[in-house]
């Protein structure tokens, strides 16, 4: 093309696709955050008016997955767009991050945008592509955490970490940024990660609420070998202190000394408060002398509780975050993006914990209140996976999509378009095994309201869910007469997708 063609078709630009190069991203994303407990998908257990706000006003994504149900991992895939065989940050246990690798934020940076990250990060390396970041060590802390800088100094913050990564994340737009160029910021939560300490002033929350107990909760785990040896059940796996807090001096507990060291963070004036509100627990506990089912429901109760209030001052947060960038006028030009790493067991299977294929785990929330000029309205079902997120991104900015990212733009989606040509199917494999929770590895896919997964490494296990008849996959169907065809369809898909994702294949047998 000659130099004044170019020129003339740069004129000819709309002003709004000149605009649209200065979106804004605000990332905000959770830690085991699950749709069972976010009003806009499920109202039976909790009420979260603020995440709520953003479906509202937005969308909200009714068919979204992610790629390896763990924290790492989801975090690689989101920040490369690839799969966690290409990313390499397979497993939690022995992952590294290689962060000299192509990541989203460093694309976003050549194309002109400011990257900043806070909260939590679980990749081990330092972040690189960022302009700034203030990251907890690990997993980090729920009572007055520490962040690590950008100049490597661990200083530890006063308050609960929810309200803190808020207060970090508005003071980054309000005075840290530069005005001049546009922005992603990635608002990364602890909560409502394990193990579940409510912000004191809501200790009195939710206690008088009986939360319905799952019909799933006393499953026996027939036909699913996987299942029957993970250890994330509620009513065998459960720690009495650490997870239901429920603790006397001299009680047996494996994990009570850690339970204490997180409690004893606090300042001795919130810890007596604290331990005011857990003794009576407790008290009444010992009174009631719960065994079988009575002590499981008993500590899904508990679990329940703790978990919803965590999720209610994560709620807060959002809202002051969408307050804050309503009152700027920036939300008109920014995509606000809310999810999770993963979704989480709320007893569904009698669990807590993540990691399987399964829907609860396998599923993540995704809401986006968009921009002006970004149309869609009301619930988009299309097949999404955490991979898409960094080239939705890059899409948004306008900067070019790399080939070997391996998601796919949600723009089109985000615009009110639903392609002819949209994916009709998901990859899934997770790695972390032997591990906490003992679930084994595993593939597999999801293709027309069918899902097949293989069980690999010391184990050689099937197994095939028809979710339209059985959307709680209690019947592994797989190997039994008359699944014949719909299970080669699916091996096919899935043989299909390893190679166009080039995950080494494992032997299909
Ligand atoms: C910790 C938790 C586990 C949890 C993993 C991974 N144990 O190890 O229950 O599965 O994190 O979670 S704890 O005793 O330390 O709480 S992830 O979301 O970070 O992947
Ligand atoms: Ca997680």
């Amino acid at each position: 093309m000659n130099k004044h063609l170019v020129l003339g078709s740069m004129l000819l630009l709309p002003a709004a696709t000149l605009a649209q190069s200065r979106y804004n991203i605000v990332y905000i994303m959770t830690d085991d955050h699950t749709a069972q407990m976010m009003s806009c998908y499920d109202s039976s257990n909790v009420q979260t008016p603020n995440l709520d706000r953003i479906a509202k006003a937005g969308v909200r994504f009714t068919n979204s997955y992610v790629a390896n149900s763990l924290s790492g991992p989801s975090r690689a895939c989101m920040l490369t767009g690839k799969h966690s065989h290409k990313n390499g940050f397979t497993n939690n246990e022995h992952g590294v991050f290689d962060g000299s690798q192509q990541t989203m934020p460093k694309l976003l940076q050549k194309a002109g945008y400011q990257t900043a990250l806070i909260g939590k990060w679980h990749l081990v390396s330092r972040p690189t592509g960022f302009d700034y970041f203030s990251i907890l060590p690990e997993q980090g802390n729920y009572y007055n955490p520490e962040f690590i800088s950008m100049e490597g100094d661990t200083l530890s913050e006063k308050g609960y970490v929810t309200n803190i990564i808020t207060d970090k994340s508005i003071d980054w737009l309000e005075h840290k940024r530069d005005r001049s160029k546009p922005f992603i910021l990635f608002v990364h939560h602890k909560a409502c990660h394990r193990d579940w300490l409510p912000e004191l002033k809501y200790l009195e929350l939710y206690e008088d609420k009986t939360f319905k107990v799952p019909e799933t909760f006393y499953d026996d785990y027939q036909g699913r070998l996987a299942a029957q040896t993970q250890e994330m059940n509620i009513a065998k796996d459960m720690d009495m202190a650490y997870d239901v807090k429920v603790y006397r001096p001299g009680d047996k507990s494996r994990l009570s000394s850690t339970y204490h060291a997180l409690v004893n963070r606090l300042d001795s004036a919130d810890r007596a408060r604290y331990n005011a509100f857990y003794d009576k627990i407790t008290e009444d506990f010992h009174a009631r002398n719960l065994t079988g089912k009575a002590l499981a429901e008993y500590k899904f109760q508990r679990y329940m509780r703790d978990y919803a209030k965590v999720t209610r001052s994560l709620d807060d947060n959002v809202g002051r975050l969408l307050d804050y960038l309503e009152q700027t006028g920036l939300a008109d030009s920014t995509l606000i993006v809310y999810t999770s790493d993963q979704g989480f067991y709320m007893g569904e299977h009698g669990w807590f914990d993540k990691r399987f294929m399964y829907e609860e785990s396998f599923r993540t929330p995704l809401v986006m209140q968009l921009p002006k000029g970004l149309q869609a309205r009301g619930d988009i079902a299309e097949l999404v996976q955490n991979i898409d997120y960094a080239p939705t991104f890059l899409d948004l900015a306008g900067a070019p999509i790399p080939d070997d990212i391996q998601g796919v733009s949600l723009l089109p989606l985000l615009k009110g378009k639903h392609p002819k040509n949209w994916r009709k199917s998901l990859y899934y494999h997770y790695y972390e095994y032997p591990a906490e929770h003992a679930v084994k590895r595993h593939y597999g896919v999801l293709y027309k309201n069918y899902k097949l997964i293989h069980f690999y490494n010391d184990i050689d296990s099937w197994e095939l869910y028809d979710l339209k008849n059985d959307p709680n996959e209690l019947h592994n169907i797989y190997g039994q007469e008359g699944t014949e065809k719909i299970t080669r369809t699916l091996r096919k898909e899935l043989l299909r997708l390893q190679k166009q994702y080039d995950d080494p294949i494992q032997k299909l047998n």
